[in-house]
């Protein structure tokens, strides 16, 4: 049967979740490109192995050459020295887009994170439009990759999807994940779902499963289909009974992005 995509660029490939990309994506395309700067093991045949490191503009436009779309899952994944974030994260990303733009691929999916917003409050529920709020460099470092998407929107007509994921693992590993949690097969999903949306424009959606207890209301994923089929509440005994609660005024406790809002500034001497 032929194949919705010849070609798909996965960047971060042998991270936690380019892994899942990696091993559920082929439905999807010919081809996997794989992309990141750690070993990727053995290829199949349908994949292509790309090691190098996105803050080398030289190695990533021939990576985005003849691809009809980019998952950017490729980066440092939670908070770290202001320079490798710069480095991996902001001039990665920029590189992406560049590339994307001087290739003609004409979508890119990003995996954002809650961090971009970490420093709203428990109390309040937000939606994708609300102002940046970043917990951390990390989460600086989403807000500038939206913005950049948004920007190669509005002058290039280069569409994104933003997939500001929560907290995706096997399951949910403490209380707040009672909340963030998205499982890997739910990440598939609306991974394929911004894919194979006609249209998107630019978009920023939650990364969540159907939680019931919930920070983001994420109807305008609805508007590419996404329905989350499962839930953190199938844990919700286990991880009541694992975790005590932690202070709720305790700012690990009182924000959306949890410990990254309560954590000091990384580089500073424990
Ligand atoms: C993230 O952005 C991280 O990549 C992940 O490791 C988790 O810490 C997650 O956020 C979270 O907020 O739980």
């Amino acid at each position: 049967m032929t194949k919705q995509f010849k070609r798909i660029l996965i960047t971060g490939a042998a991270g936690r979740l380019g892994s899942i990309l990696r091993q559920d994506l082929h439905a999807y395309a010919d081809v996997l490109r794989l992309n990141d700067i750690a070993d990727l093991g053995e290829l199949a045949e349908h994949e292509e192995g790309f090691i190098c490191d996105l803050a080398d503009f030289d190695r990533v436009l021939p990576l985005t050459n003849d691809v009809d779309l980019i998952v950017h899952a490729g980066g440092v994944p939670v908070e770290n020295t202001f320079e490798s974030i710069l480095q991996s994260n902001i001039r990665g990303t920029y590189n992406i887009y560049e590339a994307a733009r001087q290739n003609n691929v004409k979508r890119v999916i990003y995996t954002s994170s809650n961090h971009a917003i970490g420093f709203y409050d428990r109390t309040e529920t937000i939606d994708a439009n609300v102002a940046h709020r970043p917990d951390s460099l990390y989460g600086l470092s989403k807000c500038f990759a939206e913005d950049l998407g948004r920007y190669y929107w509005d002058k290039f007509a280069i569409e994104s999807v933003n997939i500001r994921i929560g907290s995706s693992f096997e399951e949910p590993l403490d209380r707040r994940m009672l909340a963030t949690w998205l499982s890997f097969k739910d990440f598939t999903q609306i991974v394929v779902r911004s894919m194979q949306a006609p249209r998107v424009a630019h978009m920023i959606v939650y990364g969540m499963s159907n939680n019931r207890e919930s920070l983001w209301d994420n109807r305008f994923a609805s508007s590419i289909g996404y329905v989350p089929e499962d839930s953190a509440d199938d844990y919700r005994e286990k991880v009541l009974a694992n975790h005590p609660p932690l202070d709720p005024h305790d700012a690990s406790a009182r924000y959306h992005g949890g410990a990254f809002a309560g954590a000091g500034h990384f580089e500073d001497k424990k």
